[in-house]
């Protein structure tokens, strides 16, 4: 039996970045939505921020997301943070949204195109060092579309080049997240296309530079938590971008597709004691919400991932070692699903109520008339979105 003290004391610990482009408006390629009191400037999606923080307790950081983001003084960005409660988290670089990219970023054969990408990772640095993120998230869009369009290894050789230079840029305390992804927008070849890819140039790179995991990069039945047991083991997992899908990048609410999928990736994360702060993995969100309201998503999201990890931490790691060294498959499995389907909600409500803050998240947040007053008060001027 685990001692729900411990539980519940492991769960105080839990940290979860919200991203701020869930905040802003998005869509498919086919529409986007608008919303009615979007954030317009990266000063709201702040605000945003720290209101879901206020009602969850456990979201104290907000992702930025370059150019998206961009504002003249990042210190002042960060200090408008504070006073909101929160710190700003990872930089998330862009080399995605520039037409000079259409043949790849740092891959591009072109060594200009190549140039510009890796100054604007720089640029990202030179913000982290104004805002004190030690976080540095790079995913790349780069790829191929058609067999013999490039030369793969030729390619490979210029990420490494540009993950080289970047990261001889990162001050001793910041730490380069590489993140892969199957596919799109390149359909044929994406050039960092896995978790092997990713870890491969991690090796190469340095040892501060790990690899992001994002939940929904992979093709349909992978086995995630086996993935994320393999980083552990290796030193090498720097954190997750959670999300949930169903067909490919859906970006929907993470928990919302596989619940079971996320406790068996927390359960990896407890197995290593990897939940403490200390360990240093980033749990961040990157999602979007283009249907359903967005700061009640992005609360339930936190919810979603603080739900899995009870669980997670309700499994019973004696009484489960004792059954696989037995080669007790049924009593291995069963002691698994127990904590599975444990009902973890009243806990979660003892939980908040020792932080302070409401039992019912969402029911607060409603009651609060936050949304209210932003749907009143930000009228006028441009609303923020990734523009697809
Ligand atoms: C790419 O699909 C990705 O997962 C990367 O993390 C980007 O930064 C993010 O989505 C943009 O929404
Ligand atoms: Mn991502």
């Amino acid at each position: 039996m685990v001692d729900t003290r411990t539980v519940l004391d492991a769960l105080k610990q839990q940290r979860i970045e919200t991203p701020s482009w869930a905040y802003g408006n998005s869509g498919t390629r086919f529409k986007v939505f608008p919303q009615e009191g979007v954030p317009r400037d990266p000063y709201e999606k702040i605000a945003d921020a720290a209101t879901v923080h206020r009602f969850t307790g456990v979201a104290p950081s907000v992702a930025l997301h370059i150019p998206w983001d961009k504002v003249d003084d990042y210190a002042h960005l960060a200090a408008h943070a504070a006073e909101q409660g929160v710190r700003l988290g990872a930089i998330n670089s862009n080399v995605f949204q520039d037409n000079d990219y259409k043949l790849g970023s740092v891959t591009n054969p072109d060594p200009r195109v190549r140039r510009k990408a890796i100054d604007h990772l720089l640029e990202c640095i030179d913000i982290m060092d104004a805002t004190g993120s030690t976080d540095l998230k790079l995913w790349f869009s780069d790829g191929t579309n058609y067999p013999g369009q490039d030369d793969a290894r030729r390619r490979m050789d210029r990420m490494e080049e540009a993950l080289r230079e970047t990261y001889a840029r990162l001050g001793s305390h910041q730490r380069m997240l590489l993140e892969y992804k199957l596919f799109e927008p390149a359909f044929y070849m994406t050039d960092v296309p896995d978790w092997g890819t990713a870890y491969m140039h991690c090796l190469a790179v340095g040892e501060r530079a790990q690899v992001v995991v994002d939940t929904g990069h992979h093709a349909p039945g992978t086995n995630i938590e086996f993935i994320v047991a393999a980083l552990l083991r290796a030193g090498r997992l720097g954190g997750f971008d959670f999300n949930s899908r169903f067909y490919a990048d859906d970006d929907l609410m993470v928990g919302s597709a596989d619940p079971f999928q996320l406790f068996r990736i927390m359960h990896e994360i407890v197995l290593a004691d990897a939940l403490r702060p200390e360990a240093n993995i980033a749990f961040m969100l990157d999602q979007c919400h283009n249907i359903e309201p967005k700061i009640q998503a992005v609360i339930r999201s936190v919810m979603n991932v603080q739900e899995a990890t009870a669980k997670a931490l309700l499994v019973d790691h004696a009484a489960l070692a004792a059954a696989q060294d037995a080669g007790d498959v049924l009593e291995a499995n069963a002691i698994l699903m127990d904590a599975y389907n444990t009902d973890v909600r009243p806990l979660l409500r003892q939980l908040r109520e020792e932080m302070g803050i409401d039992p019912d998240p969402i029911a607060a947040y409603k009651r609060s008339g936050y949304y209210e007053k932003i749907k009143a008060e930000r009228v006028g001027g441009v609303q923020a979105g990734w523009g697809a």
